[in-house]
């Protein structure tokens, strides 16, 4: 076998293998797998279009769509009529659209193409979506079954729950995404932060709570990007990620539907907390597709630490 090719032989534990033994319903199944297919496709073409990269015509002579435009055809595409996805609403679209006959089990949320600005870059960035069996004009607590991120960085990873743990699959060489972290579990608390926003706009109490953390020793790790600052959390087993109210947007910058609720469903299945700074975000109520709400989210010491200081 070449070196660092999977020797399928022993025992790899795949990612339609996963969902099986863990007695995952087998139309949630397929709608996983069908979008972690969909990954395959979104990093082919992020690696397709840096080449293109500036607003070149493609050789039809066409504008290059936006990156985060195009994902979200491909993502819409594959679930349309695919027999699991009644609705699908995404943070490139306006409003929630019907992709099914109706009487289909799901309802997909999707941040399509989250850090999108960073792709120039060659910073990672990330796909995160949520799975309802409910409408999700309500909390996630009730309306949410799974939620999953890809991760495109020098490898791909696929980080899913279907409320039976949190768990790590690596794309292989061959295709496969092969199991490398199962159940993953946060410590009570950790030794990084995430602070979202400009210093200048945070309010007096959120600021001196990351003061604390400062004081405390936590090492600042920020790239831009929700979804790497994110795994870091969950990867390094604790820590904290957060973007604030602040105090020209008492609501913060991410959006409660595709971003917030996915990775609170996730960090809790991890043992981790997910809050506005008050409430949990699983426990707000949807109101608007374009919601947006303050977050903090990792290990419980310091979610519960943010709620001391903002009740100040
Ligand atoms: P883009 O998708 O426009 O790149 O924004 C990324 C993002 O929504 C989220 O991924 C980051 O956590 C957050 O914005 C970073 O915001 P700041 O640029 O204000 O730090």
């Amino acid at each position: 076998m070449g070196e660092g090719i999977n020797d399928y032989t022993k025992n790899i534990v795949d990612l339609r293998r996963h969902m099986w033994m863990d007695g995952i319903e087998v139309e949630l199944r397929r709608l996983i797998w069908q979008i972690a297919v969909v990954g395959k496709y979104i990093s082919a073409k992020i690696h397709e279009s840096n080449r293109k990269l500036a607003g070149f015509k493609n050789i039809y002579g066409e504008e290059q769509l936006a990156l985060d435009r195009v994902t979200d055809d491909i993502l819409k595409n594959k679930l349309q009529h695919s027999g699991f996805v009644s609705h699908y609403a995404s943070e490139e679209l306006e409003d929630i659209v019907a992709i099914g006959c109706g009487q289909e089990k799901y309802i997909v949320t999707a941040d399509p193409l989250d850090g999108s600005s960073l792709v120039d870059t060659n910073l990672s960035i990330g796909t995160i979506i949520g799975i309802h069996n409910k409408s999700i004009f309500d909390s996630g607590r009730n309306s949410m079954v799974a939620a999953l991120y890809i991760t495109y960085g020098p490898l791909i990873t696929m980080i899913y729950s279907a409320g039976k743990g949190a768990h790590e699959f690596v794309l292989d060489r061959e295709g496969e995404y092969v199991l490398s972290e199962e159940n993953i579990q946060l410590k009570e608390k950790g030794s990084i932060f995430s602070p979202g926003g400009l210093r200048r706009d945070w309010t007096a109490a959120h600021l001196k709570f990351i003061e604390k953390l400062e004081e405390d020793g936590y090492k600042l790790r920020y790239s831009g990007g929700f979804v790497p600052d994110i795994n870091q959390v969950l990867i390094k087993k604790g820590g904290l990620f957060t973007y604030p109210a602040l105090k020209k947007s008492p609501q913060g910058k991410l959006r409660l539907l595709f971003e917030l609720q996915p990775m609170a469903f996730i960090m809790e299945q991890a043992g981790g907390l997910a809050t506005d700074g008050k409430e949990d975000i699983l426990s707000l109520k949807v109101t608007s597709v374009n919601q947006r709400a303050p977050i903090y989210i990792g290990s419980a010491a310091e979610v519960k630490m943010a709620g001391q200081f903002l009740s100040q």
